[in-house]
């Protein structure tokens, strides 16, 4: 992920820095405090990516372990630097390099106790936990050979129309995360003691304090953007459970109105486009099916990353680096564990960016591939900047750049790359829209309910001994769900969701589902697009392209409202473009659902299987 871009460190120069501290604050002396702080920071992330990615790619035990020791130094000596940098606290510095001190401080996803021992504690059970998710599998029976990880798992719950091996494959996967809920425990508690120890209240407040505004306002932001959205994820939410109720009968009905977890398409309910063909519209003409495309010409991994690229490119913006294509790993390796989620890799803040991905011929990898490119080519748009503002404005900027390239891919983008042959006509809109809206529509709620949970976890009000109460009631409220088989508290189902053990912040999808449509929009209006949202594609212009380069390039040198203002003229996060691209599909959406009661009852126990 892009947090490898973020935080850095090295011990050399250490001394030097110090002996800076005995003399009394000045500009100069914090400008130089600084700019030595960001060579040696450089310097301590791009070891601590390469280890990181060793151990990423090759899961063993010293890869582990080396991956850990450079967490740490990188932790380590981060700390130490934000404590040295308070001696400049109350001198008045140019807004730049205020704002640097302010993002070392801010710089730290994971922040550790400063005693040793405890830090290392912390960096291994971290690595720990990132290990036991990536060697996760699902074994159906005694014979490992028929162990299956996380990318084909999702395969078969893209494809099986079983509600019984659906909720196997649901069951099984979920099994690999109690072991990790005492670790979890320990990691929260201790990392908690290290954002103390910067002078935040907990992990989570340093997580909510990075936004350019007050950790509070921030919470109060995303209250604001989810009741925009809201309506249309539960018109959606009725219209989907009509439609599998009609597929499953009971298997899908419960009377509190929830959704079976196993009967979406995808293992966290996160994204319903895999089971498109159950909700189509059966009046409306037939679309199109990349998966199928793919699968007929033996598009290979290569070839899908290729068309990604292609599409950055017809923005005017380089090819990929030549290491790219070198040093990637784009399957599954066959003969060693590797986590399978997919991430982007700014190795050297500089031309050494890589994909990690398991690729699979689907429409959802061809979408997953532009949004991993979307990271890169953000990474190679602001390494000119100083390291510490080589980084997305915020990390929602990080995750929409290549979901709103990916927006522009239209049937007609798809006919002038020679993907498909005619453009449906008008009428298949709507099913086009709607598979659109089981992809964005239905991950709201996810995207604001994971971090929902940490931030309780971090704050005290979950304790362990209700981790997984708190995650379902969290599913239940806001998603409308139920788990696939009853669940306990020996179970610890979100540490079956990759970013909980990796411990990557989740706010940023939310932002990032709301941002995309806003970038999209403005780069539509750059291309000079005058027609309905949902139709416009961007690809060959040389315009839109410059516009979204240009804020790019800013990485995170001003506060992103800046940033954003560059690009679309809003200062504000805005669901209006989201709203108005599925204008046509909510209308409906309603008249789907005339006479049904939309939303759901408050089950007795969110845990409870029917
Ligand atoms: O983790 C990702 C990317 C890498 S940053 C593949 N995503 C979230 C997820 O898979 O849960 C993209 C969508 C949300
Ligand atoms: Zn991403």
């Amino acid at each position: 992920m892009t947090q490898l871009t973020r935080s850095a460190t090295l011990a050399v120069l250490a001394f030097s820095i110090c002996s800076l501290q005995a003399a009394t604050p000045t500009v100069a002396g914090a400008k130089a405090f600084m700019d030595k702080a960001e060579a040696e920071l450089m310097r301590l992330n791009i070891s601590q990516a390469r280890a990181d990615w060793v151990n990423q790619t090759f899961i063993t035990d010293d890869t582990e372990v080396i991956s850990a020791a450079e967490n740490e130094r990188l932790i380590a000596r981060t700390t130490e630097l934000v404590k040295e940098s308070r001696q400049f606290d109350k001198l008045p510095l140019p807004a730049d390099l205020r704002r640097k001190f302010l993002l070392l401080k801010l710089s730290l996803t994971m922040p550790a106790p400063s005693d040793a021992k405890l830090r290392e504690e912390l960096t291994q059970t971290s690595v720990g936990l990132g290990s036991t998710y990536g060697k996760g599998k699902y074994c159906p029976d005694e014979d490992t050979s028929h162990c299956v990880g996380i990318d084909d798992l999702e395969d078969r719950m893209a494809k099986s129309r079983d509600p019984k091996e659906l909720a196997r494959y649901w069951a099984g996967w979920h099994k690999i995360a109690p072991p990790m809920r005492e670790k979890y425990a320990r990691f929260a508690e201790l990392s908690n003691q290290g954002a103390r120890e910067l002078g935040f209240k907990d992990t989570g407040v340093l997580w909510r304090s990075y936004y350019d505004m007050p950790a509070d306002q921030f919470s109060a932001e995303m209250e604001r953007l989810w009741a925009q959205v809201e309506p249309l994820y539960k018109e959606l939410h009725a219209y989907v459970r009509t439609r599998l109720v009609a597929k499953y009968g009971a298997a899908a009905q419960r009377p509190d109105g929830l959704i079976p977890a196993h009967l979406l398409g995808n293992m966290w309910s996160q994204q319903w486009d895999n089971i498109f063909d159950l909700v189509a519209p059966a009046a409306a003409p037939p679309t199109y099916d990349l998966g199928q495309i793919f699968a007929e010409r033996k598009t290979d991994a290569k070839a899908i990353t290729t068309y990604g690229e292609a599409f950055f490119k017809s923005l005017g913006f380089e090819p990929l680096p030549p290491n790219f294509w070198k040093r990637s790993m784009l399957v599954k390796p066959t003969d060693h564990d590797a986590v399978c989620h997919a991430s982007a890799w700014d190795i050297d803040l500089d031309q050494d960016v890589r994909l990690k991905m398991c690729i699979h011929s689907t429409t959802d990898d061809f979408a997953t591939v532009h949004h991993e490119l979307g990271h890169l080519y953000y990474d190679l748009s602001y390494r000119k900047q100083p390291l510490l503002f080589r980084d997305s404005a915020n990390d929602g900027f990080h995750e929409a750049i290549g979901d709103a390239i990916a927006l522009s891919i239209t049937p007609e983008y798809l006919k002038t790359i020679g993907l498909i042959q005619t453009v449906p006509p008008p009428a298949a809109d709507i099913p086009i829209l709607l598979r659109k809206a089981l992809e964005k529509i239905s991950f709201l709620p996810f995207g604001l309910l994971v971090d929902k949970w940490r931030w309780q976890v971090f704050s005290g009000e979950t304790k362990p001994e209700g981790y997984n109460a708190a995650w379902w009631a969290l599913r239940e409220k806001y998603q409308g769900i139920a788990p696939a088989v009853d669940r306990s508290e020996g179970d610890f189902d979100p540490g079956a969701k990759y970013h909980i053990p990796a411990n990557t912040p989740y706010a940023r999808y939310f932002l990032a589902a709301i941002y995309q449509f806003q970038f999209y929009r403005a780069m539509c209006r750059e291309a000079g697009y005058k027609g309905p949202l949902n139709r416009c594609s961007v690809y060959g212009s040389k315009e839109a392209g410059a516009k979204f380069a240009a804020m790019l390039s800013l990485g995170k040198s001003k506060p992103w409202p800046e940033a954003l203002k560059q690009l679309t003229g809003d200062d504000k996060l805005d669901a209006s473009a989201i709203v108005e691209y599925f204008a046509p599909l909510l209308e409906w959406l309603k008249q789907q659902n005339a006479g049904t009661k939309t939303g759901w009852t408050v089950a007795a126990n969110p845990m409870k299987a029917q």
